[in-house]
């Protein structure tokens, strides 16, 4: 009998999706559930035929090229793939594989739970209750800005998009959007196209980020672009905290420009920047858009589909390269 792939799993995954590793190959786990250094990646690949990575895994180039001869190939258990050099893994001809579409619903429950937040200022709120300062009902303390009628802006109209600018309308507000291609119409259900970040901006009362973190989207909102937003408006972030200028938009928080922001996603997770702490206008989130018992099982699914594929020779459904 042929021998079971190697596996190294760099992060303690769902119980059902550990359960099919450990039946189906001879699998390293990371019961601990730490990240490991650089180093200690390395060294725990010796020997192993793939990886299967969070978006915890730094795969820059230079940790690729030392990864040991017999990894073959990198199946990220994320969407996202900012955090592997895709280029220097192609050069390795390793294959690497995400997990697409499963996460769109978690993710876009996420940015909406986030909208309302920071709209309505829940993290105030909820603080006085916990800290036992709600000294009385006010008529005019912690008002928020109501969703209904108002205009949400999609940075990145994919597949999360969408699925937010479906809950939106259901919130009768008026979805604008950003691509850099304009969709057909039975995926745009009436959003309103822009063709340029500078152009869909202006006609924002929220702002949501949905586009991947790349170097063309690297510190996109910056304040040149928060300045083009209406006074008063809202940023949501559920992508990658790099999209965003944090001085910026710390910036804009304290001086009013923005009414508020809701953030699952940071530069420098889990060392965020502090002053964001600091802020009473923030609703802060650990990164937890995908992190329903659904979503991660299915991501974690996702993730042994392709590697099944990749080492019984065929064709990964979600090939990155
Ligand atoms: C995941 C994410 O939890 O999939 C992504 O890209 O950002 C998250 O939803 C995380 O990446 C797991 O590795």
């Amino acid at each position: 009998m042929s021998r079971k792939p190697v596996v190294l799993v760099t992060r303690k995954l769902p119980d059902a999706v550990e359960l099919r590793l450990a039946r189906d190959y001879d699998a390293r786990f990371n019961q601990e559930d730490r990240v490991y250094s650089s180093d200690e990646l390395i060294e725990r690949a010796a020997g192993a035929d793939a990886i299967i990575p969070c978006h915890t895994e730094k795969l820059t180039a230079a940790v690729i090229q030392r990864l040991p001869e017999s990894v073959r190939a990198i199946c990220s258990f994320s969407v996202g793939f900012d955090h592997i050099d895709l280029d220097a893994a192609k050069a390795r001809g390793m294959v690497v594989t995400n997990t697409p579409d499963v996460l769109n619903d978690a993710t876009a429950e996420i940015a909406m739970l986030l909208l309302l937040a920071a709209a309505r200022r829940a993290h105030q709120g909820e603080q006085q209750i916990r800290t036992a300062t709600w000294a009385e009902w006010s008529a005019t303390g912690g008002l928020g800005i109501q969703l209904t009628g108002k205009r949400l802006g999609i940075l990145g109209m994919g597949r999360v998009g969408r699925i937010l600018a479906r809950r939106a309308r259901g919130f009768d507000m008026e979805i604008h959007y950003h691509n850099r291609h304009r969709l057909p119409p039975e995926l745009e259900a009436g959003a309103i196209y822009h063709p340029s970040v500078e152009q869909l901006l202006p006609q924002c009362d929220f702002l949501s980020l949905h586009c991947p973190a790349t170097p063309e989207t690297d510190q996109l909102i910056n304040a040149e672009r928060i300045g083009l937003l209406p006074d008063g408006a809202i940023l949501v972030n559920t992508a990658r905290g790099a999209i965003v200028d944090d001085d910026a938009l710390i910036d804009a928080l304290r001086s009013g420009k923005l009414f508020s922001a809701g953030l699952d996603v940071f530069n420098n997770e889990p060392d965020i920047d502090p002053r964001y702490r600091q802020l009473d206008n923030t609703f802060l989130l650990p990164h937890v858009g995908s992190a329903t018992r659904e979503t991660r099982d299915a991501m974690g699914f996702r993730a042994l589909d392709n590697l099944d594929a990749i080492t019984s020779g065929r064709e990964p459904p979600d090939r990155l390269v």
